[in-house]
């Protein structure tokens, strides 16, 4: 920290009367943001970006400034509760936190008795920093079933990248790449995983050129050279043509391609059946703006591919990943500055190794609910959700008797919402973590009030790819909540796992540091560590994969039963894969754009973030709205075949008129009535999980590529709902 700054803080520190600080990392998202936090009388006074962070260089969005309304909130759970009513009664009895733990214990030991441990799935959401725990619980009790997002979210980018080039390649905006294609992702509103907008728009305001790859006209995309516009679900199609330029023009990285690839010829072959002519009709993308990006993105030196989550909720999630790899690769920007880097982590015990999964039995792992199915998924200890609610209410292959969500709340983020409600009112006992009384959590029998990260010691971004961990340094404590980690710390030492956890979680984090030579009270007094960076890895080494090339054709996936080569398929409902279908359901319906201050179903209730953004709102051209007998503003029923909600329509002239738009994760939690309204405005309501629209390999479900109807509320259901 500068002297400027240092005095700074310290001047403000005497004329507000705080009495104390503490730099810590912000995770009111995927997290990350360096932060600093002033005290008085031990609360939160302030919350402030540190300009010592390399991951934010001090900046913060509204999520992070206000988290302590979030952890202060009124109807915050404060102490463990077990539910006295029927599901959804919404009436519950306080109990101490051993009854809680030692309930959970017992059920568990007794399912795991008579059912076998995989009737127990464990769950968690999105990037909560607690996975490496929650696997470490799950491998060491024996269950191969670990509920997340990942069979549609990040994790089909972690394993379709080790299985091409041995990790994630990540942007490396420290060293200002001079292209930059925005694929599928809208960094400066959803700063997930390993990026935020901020080192993003820095390389941007350095001269960047932008391409966005997006069906609707971002903020990204109207600063953009290129902007191409396709029509959803068809990103494997568009990339191939993409791909048909650049080795037709022979734009590619010559070396690269003779000395560090796999499957060459094949890939040529594949590729060459997709012309651009072909591409355009599929995309909508007029084929002159392809090859124009093409060319930008091949001739300009260093180039990176900012990628997201759109390409990953498609029934092409895995060859989707693996094109934009092929592109990156080919381009000669792989593992170079400023282009896409294989950066290594600080040498710290990993969430692989904290994860224990060496420790699940090959007879257990063989039990993986929808393993023999989608292969690949179940190689990264991935499952996909219907698999579960299937195993619920069918007792199909198997029975599941008991869920613990640690973070998640599948009832409105998971696809086919009004299964995920029956699987959830049905499973014979289930317990929750969270801050909040969750229209998920209203199910359980057991909620556990868990710590924000406010209220918690951790090694912050351990599981992320760009090289960095931190220490979030615990400053609050909040009634009698308690992080996931510790929860499960204790939950472990009662179902005889106690030889594998510590007598307190400070222990676990002394032995993630302890191959560095260091402590946690050590590293608490550090600002980060950093893994070495080091360029083009691979020369020396090759790349991490069975080959050890960079493989365009993925052996894996082949020994798997799957095509070795990337391929478009057409979205399972569209207007050409179900032309009937679409006459009556006349939209493409795109699901899930981030809003800023929410961060999927939660803050809702965090005043300062719910001013920004009072309703649902759904997107759709004027052109269309005029059509339908729609005004801005006013509240619509989207409806597929699935079923119907609604939200509010706002005109949008950035897209196609044959498409809307429309946001996921709603619930009302200022509705006092059971259920807070989570059937109203979910949009998963609308999705479909059926096996046979996933991803065959990954399970992702396509909730960006749907059909719909839209059409006005009646004044008088208005006025009633
Ligand atoms: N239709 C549609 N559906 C989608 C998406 C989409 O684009 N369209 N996106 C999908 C994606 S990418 C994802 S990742 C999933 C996310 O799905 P989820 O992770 O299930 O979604 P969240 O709303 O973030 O649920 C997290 C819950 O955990 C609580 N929580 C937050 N932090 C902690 C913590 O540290 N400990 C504990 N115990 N609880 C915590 C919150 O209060 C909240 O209730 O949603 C998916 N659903
Ligand atoms: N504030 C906030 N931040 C978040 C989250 C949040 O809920 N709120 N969620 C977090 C999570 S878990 C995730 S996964 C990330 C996701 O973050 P992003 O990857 O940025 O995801 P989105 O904003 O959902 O979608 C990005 C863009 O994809 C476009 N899109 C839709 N369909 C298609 C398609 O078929 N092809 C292409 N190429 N583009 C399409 C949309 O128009 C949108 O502009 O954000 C994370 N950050
Ligand atoms: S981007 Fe995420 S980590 Fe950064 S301030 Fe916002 S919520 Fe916090
Ligand atoms: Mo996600």
């Amino acid at each position: 920290m500068t002297e400027f700054m240092q005095s700074n803080i310290e001047r403000e520190m005497a004329v507000y009367g705080y009495d104390s600080l503490v730099k810590s990392h912000c995770r009111m998202c995927h997290g990350g943001c360096g932060v600093l936090i002033y005290l008085k009388d031990k609360k939160i006074a302030k919350i402030a970006g540190d300009p010592d962070c390399p991951i934010n260089h001090g900046s913060l969005c509204s999520k992070g400034l206000a988290s302590a309304q979030m952890a202060y909130h009124p109807d915050r759970l404060t102490f463990p509760v077990k539910r006295i009513g029927a599901k959804g009664s919404g009436r519950w009895a306080r109990i101490s936190w051993d009854e809680a733990l030692d309930t959970i214990a017992e059920r568990i030991l007794d399912y795991k008795s008579r059912f076998g441990a995989e009737s127990i799935v464990m769950g968690y959401g999105t990037g909560r920093e607690n996975e490496a725990a929650i696997y470490r619980f799950a491998n060491l009790l024996g269950s191969p079933n670990v509920l997340t997002a990942g069979h549609f979210c990040y994790g089909p980018r972690i394993a379709t990248s080790i299985i091409t080039c041995g990790t994630n390649p990540i942007v490396d905006y420290e060293h200002h790449p001079k292209c930059i294609m925005v694929w599928g992702n809208n960094v400066v509103i959803s700063n997930p995983d390993c990026y935020k907008g901020e080192p993003f728009s820095n390389s941007v305001k350095k001269g960047a050129k932008l391409i966005a790859v997006d069906p609707r006209l971002t903020r990204i995309a109207a600063r953009s050279e290129i902007w191409l516009p396709l029509r959803p679900g068809t990103d494997a199609a568009l990339a191939l043509g993409m791909l048909h330029v650049i080795i037709t023009e022979k734009l590619y990285d010559h070396e690269f391609v003779e000395n560090h690839v796999f499957g060459w010829d094949a890939f040529k072959e594949r590729v060459r059946q997709y012309p651009l002519d072909k591409v355009e009709e599929i995309t909508w993308v007029p084929s002159e703006k392809i090859a124009a990006a093409a060319r930008l993105f091949a001739t300009t030196k260093p180039a990176a591919i900012q990628w997201g989550v759109a390409i990953e909720q498609q029934i092409t999630c895995a060859d989707n990943d693996r094109l934009l790899m092929a592109l990156m690769g080919l381009t000669g920007n792989i593992d170079v500055p400023g282009g896409q880097v294989l950066f290594q982590p600080p040498k710290v015990r990993n969430v692989g190794q904290f994860g224990a999964h060496r420790m699940l039995t090959d007879v257990q792992r063989d039990k993986r609910l929808g393993g023999d199915r989608f292969r690949m998924a179940d190689n990264f200890a991935i499952i996909n959700p219907k698999c579960v609610w299937d195993a619920i209410l069918e007792e199909k292959p198997y029975p599941v008797k008991m869920l613990f969500f640690i973070s998640s709340n599948p009832v409105i983020t998971r696809a086919n919402a009004r299964e995920v409600y029956r699987a959830l009112e049905k499973v014979e006992f289930m317990a929750v973590a969270d801050f909040f009384i969750t229209p998920t959590a209203e199910l359980a029998d057991i909620v556990l009030p868990a710590a924000t990260w406010l209220e918690m010691d951790y090694i912050g971004d351990y599981w992320k790819r760009h090289g960095y961990i931190l220490p979030r340094r615990k400053a609050i404590q909040v009634g009698e909540c308690r992080s996931d980690h510790e929860m499960l710390n204790d939950l472990g030492r009662r179902v005889g796992q106690e030889a594998h956890w510590w007598e307190n979680f400070e222990q676990a984090l002394d032995w993630i540091l302890e191959p560095m030579n260091i402590t946690w009270q050590e590293f608490k007094k550090m600002d980060y560590l950093r893994g070495d960076v080091v360029s083009q890895k691979y020369k020396a080494r090759g790349f991490s994969t069975p080959t050890r090339k960079f493989e365009l054709y993925a052996t894996v996936l082949e020994t798997w039963g799957y095509d070795p080569l990337p391929r478009f398929r057409e979205p399972p409902e569209s207007p050409y894969s179900t032309p009937e279908l679409c006459e009556e359901f006349p939209y493409i319906l795109i699901t899930g754009r981030r809003q800023p201050g929410f961060f999927h179903t939660e803050n809702r209730q965090v005043p300062w973030l719910r001013e920004l953004h009072r309703d649902p709102v759904v997107e759709i051209h004027p052109d269309a709205a005029g059509k339908e007998g729609i005004e801005e503003g006013q509240w619509v029923y989207i409806e597929s075949p699935r079923g119907r909600i609604r939200q509010r329509a706002k005109y949008f002239s950035g897209m196609d008129p044959r498409i809307v738009s429309a946001e996921h994760g709603w619930w009302f939690p200022e509705k006092n009535i059971p259920g807070r309204g989570w059937d109203e405005s979910n949009i998963n309501i609308l999705t479909d999980n059926r096996y046979e629209t996933c991803d065959p390999a990954m399970g992702a479900t396509s909730v960006r590529t749907l059909l719909c109807r839209i059409y006005p509320v009646s004044e008088s259901e208005v006025s009633h709902g």
